[in-house]
């Protein structure tokens, strides 16, 4: 057997792939080996499932103190395009979505320089009074960071001030890539890998599921990739907090990096399957249709995905400000249908992955 043979024997066996493998893997297997390693892996966990849910972003405000080279959505105070709801116009965002099934919201916004932690309960209060049938995810570990330390409190007693307001889980973002040089030449001001594990390890510790993700695409080698799965897959090992993975694609449009442009479907696809077979203690594999489109959201799901997030309702402008989606909204028949195309069956799943 050769060495390529040996690493896919390995995966089928499901022994865990070292670091240099990956990289064995990422050179030098074919694209249909890699859908069809990500795609058994994938069955061997969640079957003939595709989960989605039925979801709404929040993005509170485009403000944000840190200076990420790949953002498309921060906005200076004076620009005429920032923005910054007042709790009524939160409260009223939320309500507009009543009675439509919603059974998660996702907040997440900038990092705004005025905001206490008290601001972000209340916030938390007013949208689960608003919407009780829906969990509420919020705020990316970067934004809990910069608001629990601000507070001068703990990350554990930051932490519990917001699940005691009714935050039942966190999202992924702000993972960006862990590795620190790099980090410094995408996103040199914004909260730090170090800080980034600290939410989340301290969440788990307390019993909070929360995602992760990585930001790749840009200026990273694939090195970077495989040691930021391999710091997840550490982290995973010992706390198991982590529900999904969710590889976010650079996108170029309007932002201080756009000359770089975006890496190719393709990519994207080793990458989906480099995440399934690499993270073995991870259940979930999520293809963000927002952010890959809905064509590379399909194909995403022979390679591992079994998760393509929730039908949004146009409520996030994140991605449709870089360049994805103008009006991101799915419908539950569309979700079924781009489960069906791939083969699969699409089920509804709640916040924590239980089935509806
Ligand atoms: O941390 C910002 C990314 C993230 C760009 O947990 C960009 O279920 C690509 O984390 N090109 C926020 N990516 C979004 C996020 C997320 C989304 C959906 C579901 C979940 C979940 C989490 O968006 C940021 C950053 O990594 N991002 N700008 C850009 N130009």
């Amino acid at each position: 057997m050769n060495r390529l043979e040996t690493i896919a024997e390995k995966i089928r066996s499901d022994v865990r792939i070292a670091p240099d493998e990956a990289l064995v893997l990422w050179h030098e297997a074919p694209l249909w080996l890699l859908g069809q390693l990500a795609t058994e892996r994938k069955r061997r966990v969640s079957g003939d499932k595709v989960f989605y849910n039925r979801n709404i972003h929040l993005e509170p405000t485009n403000r944000c103190v840190f200076n990420c080279r790949f953002c498309s959505y921060r906005r200076p105070k004076e620009s005429p395009e920032a923005w910054d709801y007042s709790m009524e116009e939160v409260e009223r965002i939320a309500r507009d979505h009543a009675g439509r099934g919603i059974t998660e919201v996702h907040i997440v916004g900038g990092v705004h320089p005025d905001h206490g932690l008290e601001y972000y309960a209340e916030m938390i209060r007013r949208v689960r009074a608003a919407l009780p049938g829906a969990a509420v995810k919020a705020f990316t570990a970067i934004e809990l960071s910069y608001m629990i330390r601000k507070a001068g409190l703990t990350t554990e007693e930051g932490l519990r001030v917001l699940r005691d307001a009714g935050m039942e889980a966190i999202p992924g973002g702000g993972a960006e890539i862990f590795d620190e040089e790099v980090r410094s030449r995408i996103c040199p001001d914004k909260g730090s890998t170090a800080e980034w594990f600290d939410v989340h390890r301290t969440a788990h510790r307390m019993g909070l599921r929360t995602n992760c993700t990585i930001l790749y695409g840009h200026v990273e080698r694939v090195e970077h990739r495989i040691d930021h799965l391999d710091r997840l897959r550490a982290l995973q090992d010992e706390t198991r907090g982590f529900d999904a993975f969710i590889p976010l694609k650079y996108r170029s449009f309007g932002n201080p990096m756009s000359e770089i442009g975006e890496v190719s479907v393709t990519e994207d696809l080793r990458m989906l399957a480099l995440s399934r077979l690499y993270l073995d203690n991870i259940p979930h594999i999520k293809a963000y249709w927002v952010m890959y489109g809905r064509e590379t959201a399909e194909l995403a799901l022979a390679f591992g995905a079994d998760d393509i997030d929730g039908t949004i309702d146009d409520t996030t402008k994140i991605y449709s400000m870089a360049g994805g989606d103008r009006r991101p909204v799915m419908t539950e028949e569309q979700m079924h249908r781009m489960a069906a195309a791939a083969g699969y069956r699409a089920v509804e799943r709640d916040t924590h992955y239980n089935e509806l």
